[in-house]
């Protein structure tokens, strides 16, 4: 048994005793296991700790939330698997992995298809985020529950070899990509060689060079500290993902249906307080990067969005057309 498969098996017993559905233990203390790969204080691992206080008080202390910040339960990938099983409860993670989980949710996932952060949050925080959560929720196989969306900012380019202001200046490069096709395929269109690879994989490949570069918001590329590999920051734009909270099925199953909708409420509360949380921290980001040494480099994208949308969207847009639409149409 590898290891990873070992812990999600030790994670499953140890769930599957706490969570055993006789009445009888009804009342008992319920520690919900959470995880991200960002670090304490970062917005989305703070609103999570912030939704477990409320759930304590809530529930004088019945139901508490325990974070494992730091990709500590490791990458997206295994916190998806894991939140499957439930050996962890709730995972928050981008929408970029979760592709291949419920390909509907790659609407959102496509470059350019949201025209600015704003238009995003809209758009999630609209029915048409209301119907992917509940996609994701009522989806035979997914094995997770949708409770909230969150703000992933905006993705842009950054390498250790040079400014990146053109398509001509990605020759050669190899860049990083979130697991999904769809985000090789981007690169590859932008100019450069994409390459897919986890978060929790990432700092010791720029480190190492096995890859050139990545992309991020600047939050992520601050608190990463990836300016240390990779000073070169490209304001490409290319693309804005939202990031997800999502809670283990085989877990939900067992509570009660109020603890189901104060866990929903929570999350909701947890979702405006990301935005918030998301608008300072990105700020105090870039003045990071700043005093790091980064080189902060504005791109005109107009090339690069025609030639994402020509490649791209022809092989991975066709069967999501009809969302993509009502996405646009969003003002
Ligand atoms: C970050 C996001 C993470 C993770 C990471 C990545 O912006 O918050 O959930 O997906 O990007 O590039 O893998």
């Amino acid at each position: 048994m590898t290891t990873r498969r070992a812990i999600i098996a030790a994670g499953v017993l140890a769930a599957a005793a706490a969570f055993a559905s006789s009445p009888a233990i009804a009342q008992q203390k319920i520690v919900l296991k959470a995880t991200d790969v960002h670090p304490l204080g970062y917005p989305t691992v703070e609103a999570v700790v912030r939704m477990g206080k409320k759930l304590e008080t809530a529930t004088n202390g019945r139901i508490s939330i325990q974070m494992f910040p730091s990709m500590q339960l490791g990458g997206e990938k295994e916190m998806i698997e894991q939140a499957q099983v439930g050996a962890l409860q709730i995972a928050r993670i981008s929408l970029g992995p979760m592709g291949s989980v419920v390909p509907e949710l790659n609407a959102f996932n496509l470059p350019f298809v949201f025209r600015d952060p704003d238009h995003m949050k809209k758009v999630v925080l609209g029915p048409i985020g209301d119907e992917m959560l509940k996609k994701l929720s009522d989806h035979p196989t997914a094995g997770l529950i949708g409770l909230a969306w969150m703000s992933g900012g905006t993705r842009n380019v950054y390498n250790s070899k040079k400014p990146i202001k053109t398509m001509e200046d990605f020759k050669g490069l190899k860049i990083r990509m979130m697991g999904n096709p769809i985000f090789v395929d981007t690169m590859n269109a932008m100019g450069g060689n994409g390459v897919a690879m986890g978060y929790d994989q990432l700092i010791n490949a720029l480190q190492t060079g096995v890859v050139d570069g990545a992309e991020n918001n600047e939050p992520s590329y601050a608190s990463g500290q990836h300016y240390r590999y990779a000073k070169y920051y490209s304001m490409t734009q290319h693309l804005i993902i939202p990031e997800i909270l999502v809670f283990s099925k085989r877990t939900w199953q067992t509570l009660s249906k109020e603890d189901q909708d104060l866990i929903m409420k929570t999350a909701k509360e947890s979702q405006t307080e990301q935005w918030a949380l998301w608008a300072e921290f990105e700020k105090k980001s870039i003045a990071d990067m700043k005093a790091n040494g980064v080189e902060i480099i504005p791109v005109d994208n107009t090339a690069m969005a025609a030639a994402v949308k020509q490649a791209v969207y022809e092989k991975h847009a066709k069967p999501l057309q009809a969302f993509i639409e009502r996405v646009q149409a969003v003002k």
